[in-house]
């Protein structure tokens, strides 16, 4: 059986000469397929006598399964070097440093209302919101403003369909919270002291550098038995001189009139040091609560004060960041907004 030696020294060179799985297939059919040289062979004993037969029969069998073990071998040594190419060609540096996460940050705005919120919360004040579209009564009449004033002209204000409106100021929230506060307390004899402040969005028909039709506004009410203007002037000069992180700062009141404050006035400051020295610029306006605006919210005027203020969080954040133009706050230029975080 020279011939079946030889059969299978050929194949099993032939399995090593290959290199990839596909080729190796079709080397196998050489041998094993159906017209192979062993099934060829297995063929042939159908011509042979029994004897010979079983003989000739178990030796093709015995050839016939060491090259199916060599085929299998090949399949495996081919598909392990398979893999290991493929391994090499993915390989992964789990020494390279991250890609990381972009880090996202504050609003200027945000920071300067979150600062505003710090500083008055250590003197006890906390924060109120409310709608930002409102009804004639709280953004007007229960702040004592006259029908013919200019603000409530569409000239001045943005009204939606129904005769409500986009709030010009933060003051309706107050309102809402005085009368909230009123009627939770109604059963006491004494109302308890109110010591809120409104920070939120507010709008008006405006647009220039310095004027948005959004803005931002934070407004302040303490109300009691005995709150004064000395009052109001000493926490109102102890926020700034805090905001602005400079005792070195000048704060003067000058008169003014707001129909939901009497008397009223303006607040300016002027810093010691740096390019606005000496300066005066304005910062917020202030007053006491107008005795028509408590009565407007079932308040007392004889027997309770408060004072209230109000400013612009836009504006403090371009004087303590020196920002030229409003409008860089609402145009959503990153490396604009960058540069406070
Ligand atoms: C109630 C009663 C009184 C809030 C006040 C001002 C004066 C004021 C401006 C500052 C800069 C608006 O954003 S700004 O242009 N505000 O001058 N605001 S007194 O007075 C109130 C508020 C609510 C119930």
């Amino acid at each position: 059986m020279d011939n079946l030696e030889q059969i299978l020294q050929e194949a099993q060179a032939a399995f090593a000469a290959t290199d990839n799985a596909a080729e190796l297939e079709q080397v196998k059919a050489r041998y094993l397929g159906k017209s192979g040289a062993l099934t060829e062979l297995l063929k042939g004993l159908g011509k042979m006598a029994p004897e010979e037969r079983r003989e000739a029969g178990a030796r093709i069998n015995q050839v016939k399964e060491q090259v199916e073990q060599a085929l299998q071998a090949r399949r495996d040594a081919i598909q392990q070097k398979e893999l290991e190419k493929q391994l090499a060609q993915e390989s992964l540096d789990v020494t390279l440093p991250g890609r990381g996460h972009g880090q996202g940050g504050l609003h200027p705005v945000t920071l300067t209302l979150e600062r505003i919120e710090r500083l008055f919360a250590s003197i006890g004040f906390s924060v109120a919101e409310g709608p930002e579209i409102e009804d004639d009564f709280h953004n007007f009449t229960a702040l004592n403003t006259p029908e013919d004033h200019p603000a409530r002209s569409m000239h001045d204000t943005f009204y939606v369909e129904g005769g409500d409106l986009l709030r010009t100021h933060t003051s309706p929230v107050q309102v809402r919270t005085m009368l909230a506060h009123v009627a939770k307390h109604a059963h006491l004899e004494r109302l308890p002291e109110l010591k809120v402040i409104a920070p939120g969005r507010v709008y008006r028909v405006d647009s220039d550098a310095t004027h948005s039709p959004m803005f931002h506004q934070v407004e302040g009410l303490w109300v009691g038995e005995d709150v004064s203007f000395a009052d109001l002037k000493g926490v109102v000069s102890d926020f700034l001189r805090g905001f602005f992180e400079t005792g070195d700062l000048q704060v003067r009141f000058r008169p003014s009139f707001f129909p939901f404050t009497e008397p009223s006035a303006e607040i300016d400051v002027a810093f010691m040091s740096g390019a606005n020295r000496g300066k005066w610029l304005e910062v917020a306006g202030c007053g006491m609560v107008h005795p028509n605006v408590l009565r407007h919210v079932n308040i007392d005027p004889t027997r309770y004060q408060g004072f209230a203020f109000g400013m612009g969080p836009d504006r403090l954040t371009m004087l303590r960041y020196g920002v030229n133009d409003l409008r860089l706050f609402f145009e959503g230029d990153l490396a604009f907004l960058k540069q406070f975080n």
